[in-house]
């Protein structure tokens, strides 16, 4: 876990060993320990380089071993003592430092960093702060404005950004660890007292409570209710007004407050819910590990909507090039526009120059012949969708792959209409597409695991976090939103306004209520949608719609916002009104508050108080049953990837780790006990009856998350 060697007679080399990323195990830190030890005992050794195996220092505390009790030497303490040795330590740092990794790096008494190093304290994002010295050594090394910075945020910086703060002495373009060898021998004669960081004094700006108040300002505008950065501001204040002894006690209490608290098991599940959900598995039995996905070099987007535009630059800015195609000149001219504004901002954004050699737009599908993949974003309109799917099978050579980037319709009916069914799967994007981070890849029953495994990498390479999902209306998260937005108009019909529910959704922690963000999404979009499934239509009687339509119970009020052209933001007023077409900035409007009034009137509703709990218990318990439905008919393999697709595709708060994680946080039982609750009040509301997944979970003592799987994988997957 930690290798010894002589190095040039005199320079003890500490490896650090535990793939993939050297992560501070108690065997690795156990490893630190002895060898640490054995150099400073050994009267041959003049001076220590820690380096780790692979081309990787450390990425820092093992993070599964939180969930235990602690074992092996603490790391604190053994930190303090490598710093207090009187050998020259310096640490070569090749892939990352990051967490406890930059803290083992800080009590080094140098730092070599390789050129395309990333270093950073990213605890912040686990919930916890840099609790090995981080928050008390950064401060005194850098100063505390860009260590309040780095700690609050979590960025890593590149190793030349960390040169120029003062984090590394010397970048290098060869190998890090040779480097430092020699750097050490020239080290040993030099004193180390000014490079013991913990005995610095730190540079204290004059105006120090007002930064300190400015970036706490700035926290909780951004991060509402999030409790990690706000101890990380505490932690440096400590560092700023206390000598080293105390401000470490202070970041031990800070790091105990958070290391218990819900948030951070909610972010640290979230860390691995991320990078599980990327492992899929069919029925087949083929699997992310074991099918190799093809290479995309070429590709084309048909439709040069807001999501075609936006897949068109996710591509292009990955070196893929693109063909868009459009139907008529003038939706191709402004597309082309659009394509080219945003490439051009995205690329000055990054500091690259914008490939808009890539892209070609044209008015014919005929010059799709060559192209290794395409993705329609067409209207959803499904006749349309299988209009271009059967010209598509014809035009393309018979080995590129179709994706369709619907929303919620069969993959499997357009896989109907081509030649190769075996070649076509869902791409659902999420707008704006080249923003959104989440990518859901919809496995048709005939959909090929090297289909998969391609439409999955591909999402990769564009940097999104993809989820393979089975193939049913509205897939996961749109299928999920329905009991939540639907549990949201009916407490509209029993006394709530919109802005008393997107209040409580966004204390939740949600980044934008439900109704708010129907606004931002346009409220036509899913009443058009309702025309067409027929629950709405002229048939309708507006002065008396009905309120069961189609055997369930129905809330017309978001028709009757449409019937009066509020679509939301676009036209200036939906569920609220705005200063002006396109405005962003939401007020409440009387004239929602009249509707609502009237509509209560005509159907004999007394409105009545209802309290945050009851928003968040029927809007959430609804959302997450609607989840253990999904597992249950096998539409996602786990609990990890609803979540994830709610964290990235809907706003969930990571800090709560998702609808499925959330309920597991509440409790089964308490989540099953006020589902029936809500159940027996509206008998006529079906997704509030308890799936009957929850309850077996709950009669089988309610296991933790982790072992959900085990009690579902009975069930016929459609993954
Ligand atoms: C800390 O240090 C606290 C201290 O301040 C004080 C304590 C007292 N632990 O991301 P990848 C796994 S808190 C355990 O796919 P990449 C990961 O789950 C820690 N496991 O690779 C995955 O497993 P699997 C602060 C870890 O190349 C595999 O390694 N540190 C850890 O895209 C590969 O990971 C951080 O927050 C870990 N620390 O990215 C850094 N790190 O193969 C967290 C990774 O089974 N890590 N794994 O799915 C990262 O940000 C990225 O993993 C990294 C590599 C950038 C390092």
């Amino acid at each position: 876990m930690a290798r010894y060697e002589l190095v040039k007679r005199s320079v003890a080399l500490i490896t650090l060993t535990n793939p993939p990323v050297n992560s501070l195990s108690s065997a690795v830190r156990h490893g630190i320990a002895k060898t640490m030890d054995r150099a400073l005992s050994d009267p041959k050794v003049t001076a220590v380089v820690i380096c780790g195996e692979n081309g990787r220092f450390c990425g820092g505390a093992d993070i599964r071993e939180f969930a235990g009790p602690l074992r092996g030497p603490p790391l604190l303490p053994l930190l303090d003592s490598i710093e207090a040795g009187d050998k020259p330590v310096v640490a070569a740092i090749e892939g990352v430092a990051l967490g406890g990794g930059l803290e083992l790096a800080l009590v080094c008494h140098y730092r070599i960093a390789h050129s395309k190093a990333r270093l950073g304290l990213p605890e912040v994002t686990l919930g916890l702060l840099p609790a090995a010295g981080g928050t008390q050594r950064l401060p005194r090394l850098i100063g505390i404005p860009a260590a309040l910075e780095l700690i609050t945020t979590g960025r890593h910086v590149s190793s030349q950004e960390a040169l120029k703060l003062g984090i590394v002495d010397q970048v290098t373009e060869h190998n890090a660890c040779e480097v430092a060898v020699e750097f050490a021998l020239r080290a040993v004669a030099k004193p180390l007292s000014s490079r013991r960081l913990s005995a610095l004094t730190v540079p204290c700006p004059p105006d120090l409570d007002a930064l300190l108040e400015a970036v706490t300002m700035q926290i909780q505008k951004k991060a509402r209710g999030v409790m990690a950065p706000l101890a990380c501001v505490q932690a440096v204040r400590a560092a700023a007004t206390m000598p080293y002894s105390q401000g470490i006690k202070r970041e031990s209490e800070l790091m105990a407050t958070l290391f218990n608290s819900g948030q951070a098991r909610a972010l640290q599940y979230s860390f691995f819910a991320e990078r599980t959900a990327g492992k899929w598995t069919l029925p087949s039995g083929a699997q992310w590990n074991d099918t190799k996905p093809r290479e995309i070099r070429s590709a084309a987007v048909i439709g040069l909507g807001t999501m075609g535009r936006g897949i068109a630059v996710s591509l292009a800015r990955v070196g893929i090039s693109v063909i868009a195609v459009e139907s008529d000149r003038k939706l191709m001219e402004s597309g082309r526009q659009m394509v080219i504004g945003m490439l051009e901002r995205d690329a000055k954004r990054r500091g690259v120059s914008a490939s808009l050699n890539l892209l070609k737009f044209t008015l014919s599908l005929q010059d799709l012949k060559d192209v290794d993949l395409v993705i329609e974003a067409v209207f959803e309109d499904m006749a349309l969708k299988k209009r271009v799917f059967q010209e598509l099978s014809k035009v393309c050579r018979p080995t590129t792959l179709l994706c369709s980037n619907t929303s919620g319709l069969d993959v499997d009916a357009l896989a109907g209409v081509t030649d190769r069914p075996q070649l076509v799967s869902g791409m659902h994007f999420f707008s704006p597409a080249h923003v959104m981070k989440l990518l859901e890849v919809v496995c048709g029953p005939r959909s090929s695991s090297e289909t998969i495994a391609t439409a999955m990498s591909l999402g990769k390479r564009m940097g999104k976090v993809s989820v393979a999902v089975g193939n049913c209306p509205g897939f996961v998260g749109n299928r999920m939103l329905k009991p939540y937005s639907d549990q949201a108009t009916f407490l509209l019909e029993e006394g709530a306004t919109p802005e008393q529910i997107d209040k409580v959704l966004e204390d939740f922690g949600f980044a934008m209520g439900v109704f708010r963000m129907s606004d931002l999404a346009g409220l036509d979009v899913g009443w058009r949608v309702r025309k067409e499934s027929g629950l709405t239509g002229p048939d309708v009687d507006p002065k008396n719609p009905p309120r069961r339509r189609q055997g369930r119970k129905y809330c017309p009020i978001p028709d009757m916002v449409c019937e009066q052209g509020r679509f939301g933001q676009k036209t200036g007023r939906g569920w609220y009104m705005y200063d002006k077409p396109g405005g962003t900035n939401a007020k409440p409007d009387p004239l929602i508050q009249n509707l609502l009034e009237t509509y209560r009137g005509r159907y004999g509703i007394k409105p009545r108080n209802i309290t945050e709990q009851e928003i968040i218990e029927r809007c959430l318990f609804a959302l997450a049953n609607e989840g253990f439905r999904i597992l249950k008919d096998g539409i996602a393999a786990q609990p990890e990837d609803i979540d994830v697709i709610y964290q990235f595709g809907y706003g969930f708060p990571r800090h709560r780790g998702g609808p499925m994680f959330y309920a597991s946080m509440v409790g089964l039982e308490r989540v099953l006990e006020r589902l029936e609750h809500y159940h027996q009040a509206h008998p006529d509301v079906s997704h509030l009856e308890p799936s009957p997944l929850l309850k077996k979970l709950v009669a089988c003592g309610s296991p933790p998350i982790q072992k959900w799987r085990e009690h579902i994988k009975t069930i016929h997957s459609h993954l």
